[in-house]
């Protein structure tokens, strides 16, 4: 593979580690530990991987260094750091013993299901060592979840004598490590079962996981681009730019934007929906911000917008949760199959409530389409694909139209559009993102050495300088409610929303009147690797908020 002058430098880069990883450790348990909801459903559904206590490593004389087989598999979306969990986890099993090994499952969970596979090698690892991207081994969003599934892995996890595997993922493929790591465990198969908290989106944490990996990254490559345009529509001041970021539901990353960047409005989903605004209040908003600046001769500005705000307006929330039900097969819990397009569209007007309907009907005709149609392998609906900026700025358009025609706003308003997504989900770790997921990865080792399955594993203190980190694992259990999802109530870990009464949203809210109404920009430039310690190896503002930093 042919590399830049940057990418050989950075190869070189070692990673951190936690003080407590740097030599042998034991495991020092806390005490039994509950789901944070529905206690004694999860307890009945998990009976082999419930209450079990927090882990955390800590120095040790010596360790068992047994030779262990682990597989390991990339889920969901791509994540920046994910490279260095294998790279983490590959020198982790090999710092045991060097008969370890690892193999890596090809195309997310699939993988494991169809019996394609590689094995590392040192060649192999050190071509992908702090580097963006999941092509190590590549991703898929394939569910494991069916008894078959399972099996099919059991016969290729015998054949090359694996002990553990190790699932990198979000909240879903999370779940579903725990459903592996219970139906392995009650089968008494001697399979270990390990997850990693990873997703650009930030909604994979709680009391026990201060970040998802690749959140870091994915929001300073943002922030970087949207520090950008706000100097170019402070340059040209004709423009207004109307920016999504990536964040299926949860706004953790147009927030941590927001922080980083200052830009006049950020929206944040979760607010929204708490203060039940309409899709018109959202509008009547953001077209204030655009008045009001006008009023002072200023006809730019920046607005944020995240990926899931649509889902969050209440009215359009409850018509996609009907959504949800009427396109599930309540016979099968799949989605139901139809012959076209026109065949589901019809279906769905046929058999929502008329107040669902209405609210569809309301909706411009490509939304309306992406509503009806689209769905990933969880049944969840592709916001991504639902063009939430230009459809703003379109009606935000209107709006200071009619102000106009009534005398309430004499401005001038034009609007550029960009989606950041892709952009950011594989750049180059940053310090933190890499060292965070070395740690992760080697640290799984270590939960596999001492026995564990059904655990995550969990790094902690990362505000702190690395080797001071603490290195350990929460039981996955621990974090799950039991949820409605595709039309049946269902076993998961309960995703992380931006908390309205939490210290990053509560410091933006004190600052957002005066980033709206003057120009208070931040140009956070691009992630630096090497240079002093401050601007290097920084954690994001929320995680500093939210740990009081
Ligand atoms: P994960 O939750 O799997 O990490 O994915 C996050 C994400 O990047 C979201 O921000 C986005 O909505 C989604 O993936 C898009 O996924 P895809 O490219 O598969 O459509």
């Amino acid at each position: 593979m042919e590399k830049s002058a940057l990418q050989m430098a950075r190869a070189a880069y070692q990673p951190k580690l936690p003080k407590a990883l740097q030599g042998p450790v034991q495991a020092k348990e806390g005490a039994a530990t509950q789901s944070v909801g529905n206690q004694e459903e999860i307890k009945a559904l998990f009976p082999n991987t419930y209450g079990m206590p927090v882990v955390e490593f800590v120095p040790a004389e010596s360790e068992n260094n047994k030779a262990i087989n682990v597989g390991i598999i990339l889920s969901g979306g791509q994540a920046p750091g994910g490279h260095n969990v294998v790279s983490g986890l590959y020198d982790g099993v090999k710092s045991l013993n060097k008969e370890s090994k690892l193999y890596g499952f090809l195309m997310g969970p699939g993988g494991l299901v169809d019996h394609k596979y590689i094995e590392f090698t040192d060649e192999y690892i050190d071509e992908y060592r702090n580097t963006g991207g999941f092509d190590i081994i590549g991703s898929g969003r394939t569910k494991l979840e069916k008894e078959s599934q399972f099996e099919s892995g059991m016969e290729i996890i015998r054949k090359l004598g694996i002990n553990a595997i190790v699932i990198i993922g979000g909240d879903d493929s999370n779940t579903n490590a725990c459903v592996l790591a219970e139906y392995y465990a009650a089968k008494q198969y001697g399979v270990q079962v390990i997850g990693c908290p990873k997703t650009i989106d930030g909604d994979l944490k709680n009391e026990q996981i201060e970040t998802s990996f690749g959140f870091d990254t994915a929001c300073k490559t943002y922030s970087e681009l949207i520090g950008n345009i706000q100097r170019d529509c402070n340059s040209a001041r004709k423009y207004w730019h109307f920016i999504k970021v990536m964040g299926r539901s949860a706004s953790h990353i147009a927030l941590e934007c927001a922080l980083q960047c200052q830009p006049n409005v950020c929206l944040v989903s979760e607010e929204v929906e708490a203060k039940q605004m309409s899709l018109d209040d959202v509008v009547a908003y953001i077209a204030k911000a655009v008045a009001d600046r006008a009023a002072d001769g200023n006809n730019f500005g920046t607005v944020v917008i995240p990926e899931g705000l649509i889902e969050f307006i209440p009215a359009i929330k409850k018509l996609i949760a009907q959504l949800n039900e009427v396109l599930t097969d309540p016979a099968t819990g799949e989605s139901r199959v139809f012959g076209s397009a026109e065949e589901q569209i019809d279906f769905v007007l046929n058999n929502i409530t008329s107040d669902n309907k209405a609210v569809l009907e309301s909706l411009p005709a490509d939304v309306k389409r992406q509503l009806c149609l689209d769905r990933d392998p969880h049944g969840n609906v592709q916001v991504s694909l639902i063009e939430t900026e230009k459809l703003l700025s379109a009606m935000v358009a209107k709006k200071l139209g009619e102000w106009k025609a009534a005398g309430k706003y004499n401005g001038k308003f034009s609007a550029q559009h960009h989606f950041f997504g892709y952009e950011g989900r594989c750049a180059a770790p940053s310090n933190y993102d890499a060292d965070y997921c070395y740690s992760l990865g080697y640290n799984a080792s270590r939960l596999i050495s001492n026995g564990k399955t059904g655990y995550m594993s969990v790094i902690k203190n990362t505000t702190a300088p690395a080797a001071e980190w603490i290195a350990g694992g929460v039981p996955i259990t621990m974090m799950m409610n039991i949820e409605r999802r595709n039309g049946a109530n269902k076993p998961v870990i309960r995703k992380a929303l931006v908390e309205l009464e939490g210290a990053p949203f509560k410091y933006f809210a004190s600052k957002r009147e005066e980033w709206a109404k003057q120009t208070c920009y931040v140009y956070p430039g691009p992630i630096q690797y090497w240079g002093p310690t401050e601007v290097c190896d920084q954690c994001t503002r929320t995680l500093a908020l939210e740990q009081g930093k």
